[in-house]
């Protein structure tokens, strides 16, 4: 039996649009619209009339904790013209969380933009760090007194490199420079509402907020130990998994680090060229692995280094999503409890792992993949929308309860 500490923060997450359903003055709206992307994301779980119920269903999972993201394009449907409907919205949603005991995390920007931001050029435009300060200071002015924990910008290079050089996400572009001029604004955005959202908390006296992004992480693991992988092993973990935090931490710009991790990169270089340094994977199944439903490799361990790597930056560190889209939910519990134990492996070797969060708590819109995987800890019928709670809900919310999980050595 392992044992974590009794101030663990476990829950679940979530995105606006991903479950809220009919965000019609976003960017990723417009592209539906337009035929892109497996299916249109529609009602979504109808989460924007439904979180009642769902907080109620985090709460009887044993929850304490609950990550969601606020949709700009709901706050700010045209340049500069707020939304007070959409935000006193938002204050019910956090209310509703807290009376309910969920401590909320409030991701600010999750992959999608108002239609008027991205037709200005979304963030390759210079400008999309005044626009996005300018809606910070809105959001924390109408939720700050009710939230603690703030993430500005889930997954920015995961955003960057699939609508900037694979295009298959809005706005469809493929080139590298676009990308790293949108990673620049997305990292200078970020430090920006660091520092406004710590000022803003000062000014009003209220106690310091935590502030970080979602850093997505990937495990890069050599499928034969060559020169040529372990160079592509190098380059890749610092240039996806540290250059950006790297630049954050020396901004001084983190209070905690968010880790969003899934899965393994099986790295095979074939030849010396930058491409395929950068992004050859084996293809023949080398060292082959459980899968998720989407075959991603399911690989615990490159959590537990990525953890032990992190210490580095003597942050708290929060698991901000950790999850596997199948249909088997007996290898959904395995998933969990698997990762569950590498982190408190990392966390026994002195790595500072504050919370976990599960992704997600619904089965909800797997953006270009549409709805087809399902990561929830609660099933939704897309026809009805009800909910029902899988079986690794339950086990989850045993440990939750308890903060104890069976490792089989008692
Ligand atoms: O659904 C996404 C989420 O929006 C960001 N992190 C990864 C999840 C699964 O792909």
């Amino acid at each position: 039996m392992i044992e974590f500490p009794k101030d663990f923060l476990w829950g679940a997450a979530t995105s606006a649009y991903q479950v809220e359903g009919e965000n019609s003055n976003s960017d990723w709206w417009e592209w539906e619209k337009r035929g892109r992307g497996k299916e249109p994301s529609g009602q979504a779980c109808r989460h924007y009339e439904l979180y009642k119920e769902d907080f109620d269903l985090a709460k009887s999972l044993n929850h304490n904790t609950h990550r969601l993201s606020v949709e700009w394009s709901r706050i700010e449907p045209q340049e500069g013209v707020f939304s007070d409907k959409e935000l006193a919205h938002y204050q019910q949603v956090l209310t509703a969380l807290r009376e309910r005991n969920l401590k909320p995390l409030v991701t600010l920007h999750h992959f999608t933009n108002p239609v008027w931001f991205s037709r200005i050029g979304g963030w390759e435009n210079k400008r999309s760090i005044d626009y996005f300060l300018r809606y910070t200071k809105r959001v924390v002015e109408a939720l700050g007194n009710q939230v603690e924990y703030w993430m500005t910008i889930n997954e920015p290079l995961v955003y960057a490199y699939h609508a900037y050089i694979l295009g298959v996400w809005p706005p469809e572009k493929k080139s590298v420079f676009a990308a790293r001029r949108v990673s620049r604004n997305l990292a200078r955005s970020h430090i920006a509402s660091y520092r406004l959202i710590h000022r803003f908390y000062k000014d009003k006296g209220y106690p310091a907020p935590k502030v970080s992004i979602a850093k997505n992480m990937q495990a890069f693991v050599a499928c034969q130990d060559t020169l040529r992988n372990r160079l592509a092993v190098g380059l890749r973990d610092r240039g996806f998994n540290f250059d950006f935090l790297n630049c954050l931490a020396r901004n001084r710009s983190l209070d905690y680090i968010g880790v969003n991790y899934y899965s393994r990169n099986l790295v095979e270089a074939l030849n010396w060229g930058v491409r395929s340094l950068c992004v050859d994977t084996c293809q023949k199944n080398h060292r082959p692995l459980k899968k998720n439903s989407l075959g991603w490799d399911i690989y615990p361990e490159g959590l537990y280094q990525l953890l032990v790597k992190l210490k580095r930056y003597n942050l708290p560190i929060i698991v901000s999503e950790n999850g596997i889209c199948t249909e088997d939910d007996e290898l959904r519990w395995e998933y969990i409890s698997s990762h569950l134990l590498a982190i408190h492996r990392a966390m026994q070797e002195g790595s500072q792992v504050k919370g976990y969060l599960y992704w997600s708590l619904l089965d909800n819109y797997e953006w270009d993949k549409g709805f087809t995987p399902r990561f929830g800890l609660v099933e939704v019928d897309y026809n009805s929308f009800t909910r029902r709670t899988r079986e690794s809900a339950r086990k989850f919310a045993q440990v939750c309860k308890s903060a104890r999980l069976d490792n089989g050595i008692h």
